[in-house]
C-alpha cells in the first residue's frame, strides 16, 4: 500500500509513546521493535521530554494524560474500538485518532460467531440438555439456506462474519448506517429501514461501533421486533446492550438465547444475574482479540506511511463517532 508519490522518510527518528495498560506489555514491545527498528519507542510513565513525542499508542490512559504532549503527529487506538478514546474529554483535538486495523481481528471474529449460529441453528443446546437427562429426542433441522442471520454494523468485523456465513449458504442480511453492497447479502441502510432488516433476523449479530447513537440500540423494543425465539451474540461492545431488557425479551421469549462476548462492567459483579442465567451464555471478551505479532505491524506500516506524508487507513471520524 506504499504510496509511489510518497516522500523519503525524514531524518529524524519518530519517537512512539507506548501507553497501554492490561495487555502484555513486553510482547507489544519485541513486536514494535521488530517491525520498527528505526523508530524510538518509549514507555509509559518514562516519557522523557514529552515534546518530542511523536506518537502514542494508547488504550484506557489515566486522567489528564494527554495535557503533557505538544505536536504529536497522530494517536494510535490499540483497539478497533475508539469510544473510550474520543469519551477522554482532554484528547488533543486536531490530531488524527488511527484505529487498530490488525488483520487477526476478522478471521476470529469470524470463526467465534460461527460457532454461536451453528450452535444455535443444530440446537446443540437443546441436545446436550437431553443428554444430561438421558433423553433421545432427534428433530428435523432447517438447511443453513433456511437459516436467517442478520449482522448489525457491517465494517471491518461485520463483513467478515457476513461472508463466512454466506460462504456456508445461511441467507444473511446487514445493517449499516450508509450503504455497504456486499455479494450474497441483503442490505439495509440507516433507522428507516431497521424494522424490515430485523423482521426475519433468527440470529442477530452484533458488530457496531458504539457511538452515542448506537448506545442502548440492543432494548426490549428491538428484541419484540425480531422473530419469536431469535439468538443475540453481542460482540460489539456492552454498552450496546439494555442489560435488564435483555432478562425481560428472554423472559418474554422474544429470544431464546444470548451470547455475549462484551458486557456493561468487565468482568461484571460477581452478582450480576447473567453469570447464573442458563439461557446466556458469557465469555470475557475474546472474540477477537488484538494479537502483537500482526497489529505492531499495522502500526509501524502506519507510521512509516505518515512519516513519508502518504494517507493511513483507519482514520477516526470524529463527529461519526468511530
Ligand atoms: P468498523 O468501523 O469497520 O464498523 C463499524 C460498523 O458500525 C459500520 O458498518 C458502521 O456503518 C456501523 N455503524 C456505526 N454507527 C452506526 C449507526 N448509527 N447506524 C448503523 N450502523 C452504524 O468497525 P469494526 O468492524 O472493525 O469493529 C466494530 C466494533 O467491534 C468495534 O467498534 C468494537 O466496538 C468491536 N470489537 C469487539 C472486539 C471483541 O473482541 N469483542 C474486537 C474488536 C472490535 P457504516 O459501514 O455505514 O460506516
Ligand atoms: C477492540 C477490542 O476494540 O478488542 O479491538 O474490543
Amino acid at each position: 500500500m506504499i504510496d509511489a508519490s510518497a516522500a523519503p522518510l525524514p531524518a529524524k527518528r519518530p519517537v512512539l509513546l507506548f501507553a497501554c495498560f492490561g495487555v502484555n506489555q513486553e510482547l507489544w514491545l519485541r513486536w514494535l521493535r521488530h517491525h520498527g527498528p528505526d523508530i524510538e519507542i518509549r514507555v509509559w510513565p518514562q516519557i522523557g521530554l514529552a515534546s518530542e513525542i511523536d506518537y502514542v499508542l494508547a488504550w484506557e490512559v489515566p486522567d489528564g494524560f494527554w495535557a503533557q504532549f505538544g505536536a504529536l503527529k497522530a494517536i494510535f487506538s490499540l483497539g478497533a474500538g475508539v469510544e473510550r478514546l474520543l469519551l477522554d474529554k482532554d484528547i488533543p483535538v486536531g490530531v488524527e485518532i488511527v484505529r487498530m486495523e490488525d488483520p487477526s481481528l476478522e478471521p476470529a471474529m469470524a470463526e467465534y460467531v460461527l460457532l454461536h449460529v451453528l450452535h444455535h441453528h443444530r440446537d446443540m443446546g437443546r441436545y446436550a440438555a437431553d443428554q444430561r437427562q438421558r433423553l433421545w429426542r432427534p428433530a428435523a433441522s432447517p438447511l443453513a439456506s433456511e437459516r436467517t442471520v442478520g449482522i448489525l454494523g457491517l465494517g471491518r468485523l461485520g463483513r467478515a462474519c457476513a461472508e463466512l456465513l454466506v460462504t456456508l449458504g445461511f441467507d444473511v442480511r446487514g445493517w449499516s448506517r450508509t450503504a455497504n453492497p456486499m455479494s450474497g447479502v441483503t442490505a439495509f441502510v440507516g433507522p428507516g429501514e431497521l424494522d424490515d432488516f430485523l423482521s426475519r433476523c433468527e440470529v442477530l449479530v452484533c458488530t457496531l461501533a458504539l457511538t452515542p447513537q448506537t448506545r442502548g440500540i440492543l432494548d426490549l423494543a428491538l428484541f419484540r421486533r425480531l422473530p419469536k425465539g431469535a439468538l443475540l451474540i453481542n460482540v460489539g461492545r456492552g454498552g450496546h446492550l439494555n442489560e435488564p431488557d435483555l432478562t425481560t425479551a428472554l423472559d418474554e421469549g422474544c429470544l431464546a438465547g444470548a451470547v455475549l462476548d462484551v458486557l456493561s462492567a468487565e468482568p461484571p459483579p460477581q452478582d450480576h444475574p447473567f453469570w447464573s442465567d442458563p439461557r446466556i451464555a458469557i465469555t470475557p471478551h475474546i472474540s477477537a482479540p488484538t494479537r502483537p505479532q500482526t497489529a505492531a505491524q499495522t502500526v509501524i506500516a502506519k507510521i512509516d506511511r505518515i512519516e513519508r506524508s502518504a494517507p493511513v487507513s483507519g482514520v477516526v471520524n470524529r463527529s461519526q463517532g468511530y
